[in-house]
């Protein structure tokens, strides 16, 4: 792919994810949204793949926003098309994708960078990095689910001050108000988040999924309701028999088959 470097490990099953515009600051135009929708809707398949982590190359940014020269001429039609795409193409998929996303934060994640990381079911940075929604400096809004995950994420005075502000903010305010779980330094940036995937690798695969989804609707009227249908859902599997069997004999489970 021109725009993305990928790896797998499949023993240790997880994805790793460059976005590859260095001299864009790894900006997201409409070809790196399409190969990122393609690589998540192949991963997606790949039972041997438990988790992924996306990051940015270089040591400068994450993502700095959506690609503000390919928009610049945009009216309102092409506008709704922008959000309601790139939402179903990449930034919905990330949010409700079967198997945890982490984001890796290395740098900038400013506008549309920060929404994916919002996106991303778990977000990790280096100390350099800095985040921010300047959206409203440019005459716009996040409009890539960043009004609608943010306040979820810090809550809803936070995050009206940082996107009416357009404030870009550290990473130690980040971890501060929990919008980063943790800090890594910059050269272990991947070694530390591998290290949060390799938990992912001890648990039900279809578990995880379910969480992942009855997460994502907290905060919705269907929530309660969505919470019932997964756990449910989950007494018809072979690793929830898989799981209660190895408590009861006293070893770990093995969800790799
Ligand atoms: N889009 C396109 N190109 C970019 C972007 C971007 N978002 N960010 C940086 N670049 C380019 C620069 O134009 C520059 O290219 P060139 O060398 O050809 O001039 C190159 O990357 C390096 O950038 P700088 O020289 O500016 O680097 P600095 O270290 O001086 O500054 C900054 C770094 C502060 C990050 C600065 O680049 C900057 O402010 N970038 C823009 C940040 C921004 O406003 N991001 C939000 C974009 S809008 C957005 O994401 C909207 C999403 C939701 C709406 C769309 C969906 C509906």
């Amino acid at each position: 792919m021109k725009n993305i470097n990928y790896t797998h490990n499949i023993e240790e099953r997880v994805a790793i994810i460059e976005i590859n515009r260095p001299n864009h600051l790894n900006a997201l135009n409409s070809e790196v949204i399409l190969e990122l929708e393609t690589l998540l809707d192949d991963i997606s398949q790949i039972n041997e793949i438990r988790s992924i982590i996306i990051t940015g190359s270089g040591d400068k940014a994450f993502v700095a926003g959506a690609d503000i020269k390919e928009f610049q001429d945009f009216g309102k039609t092409q506008g709704l098309d922008l959000s309601l795409i790139g939402k179903q193409k990449l930034f919905n998929k990330v949010a409700l994708f079967n198997k945890p996303i982490i984001a890796a934060i290395n740098g900038y994640a400013l506008g549309g960078g920060l929404e994916l990381a919002l996106s991303a079911h778990i977000r990790v940075a280096t100390e350099n990095a800095q985040l921010g929604l300047p959206e409203c400096s440019l005459g716009l809004i996040p409009g890539y689910g960043g009004t609608q995950r943010l306040p979820r994420i810090i809550g809803i005075g936070l995050a009206t001050e940082m996107i009416l502000t357009g404030k870009m903010i550290k990473a130690d305010e980040a971890h501060k108000i929990g919008l980063v779980n943790h800090i890594f330094p910059k050269e272990d940036l991947i070694g530390q988040t591998l290290n949060i995937t390799k938990l992912f690798k001890t648990k039900s695969p279809e578990s995880l999924c379910a969480a992942i989804k009855s997460i994502n609707h907290s905060f919705t009227n269907n929530g309660d309701n969505i919470e019932s249908q997964e756990f449910s859902k989950l007494f018809n599997t072979n690793n929830f028999k898989e799981g209660v069997r190895a408590f009861l004999e006293k070893r770990k489970p093995d969800f790799n088959k």
